[in-house]
């Protein structure tokens, strides 16, 4: 039977408490949206098939709790994950310092992955705390992409999985081209210590 997709990434959404990481979600997954908070206990978990330059790439994609007493289960999702998604605040100074440990938090638990950093709730001006100079500063010394969404409105929400997905599909891509490559001087490299020995004989 044929697959239904081409691709399966694994994606985790992480960053404090509130911040708007199911909402994201939710936008994301299910184009919904509730002004009610229900806090994530432990984890959870919605799946999307998204298409790109032809190749059909089915998320699954893990919305992690961002309190502190489920630090230990949350932490264990890591595994396997191919791409990061850092959730702030714009209205919370707090969330956006917190990024630094959240980041930390990545480098402890994942070789390489891809991030991208996402400062939410960007639909309140007379709210927001966090300047965009200020977060594209950090975002750029740290070589991430930064999206300020909104989950409620839906800003930039489809735009920023997106973007974290294209980079996991090209990761995924020069990683195979590296290994063909690989082969191919492997095969090479047989081939001449094959002659060298006929040669000798
Ligand atoms: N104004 C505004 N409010 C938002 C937005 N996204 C989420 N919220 C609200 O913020 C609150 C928290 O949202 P959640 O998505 O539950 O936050 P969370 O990061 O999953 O929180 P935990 O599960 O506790 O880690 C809810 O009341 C949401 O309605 C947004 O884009 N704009
Ligand atoms: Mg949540």
């Amino acid at each position: 039977m044929a697959r239904e997709y081409d691709h399966l990434f694994k994606l985790l959404i992480i960053g404090d408490s509130g911040v708007g990481k199911s909402s994201l979600l939710l936008r994301f997954a299910d184009n919904t949206f509730s002004g009610s908070y229900i806090t994530t206990i432990g984890v959870d978990f919605k799946i999307r098939t998204i298409v790109i330059d032809g190749q059909r790439v089915k998320l699954q994609i893990w919305d992690t709790a961002g309190q502190e007493r489920f630090r230990t289960i949350t932490s264990t999702y890591y595994r396997g994950t191919h791409g990061v998604i850092v959730v702030y605040d714009v209205t919370s100074g707090d969330s956006f310092a917190n990024v630094k440990r959240w980041l930390q938090e990545i480098e402890h638990n994942c070789d390489v992955v891809n991030k991208v950093l996402v400062g939410n709730k960007n639909d309140t001006p007379e709210r927001k705390v966090v300047i965009t100079e200020d977060a594209r500063r950090f975002a750029d010394s740290m070589g991430i992409p930064l999206y300020e969404t909104s989950a409620k409105d839906n800003i930039n929400v489809e735009e920023m999985f997106l973007q974290v997905t294209k980079m996991v599909l090209l990761s995924k891509l020069e990683m195979k081209e590296r290994q063909n490559v690989n082969a191919q001087s492997d095969t090479v490299n047989l081939r001449r210590s094959q002659n060298k020995k006929r040669k000798c004989c």
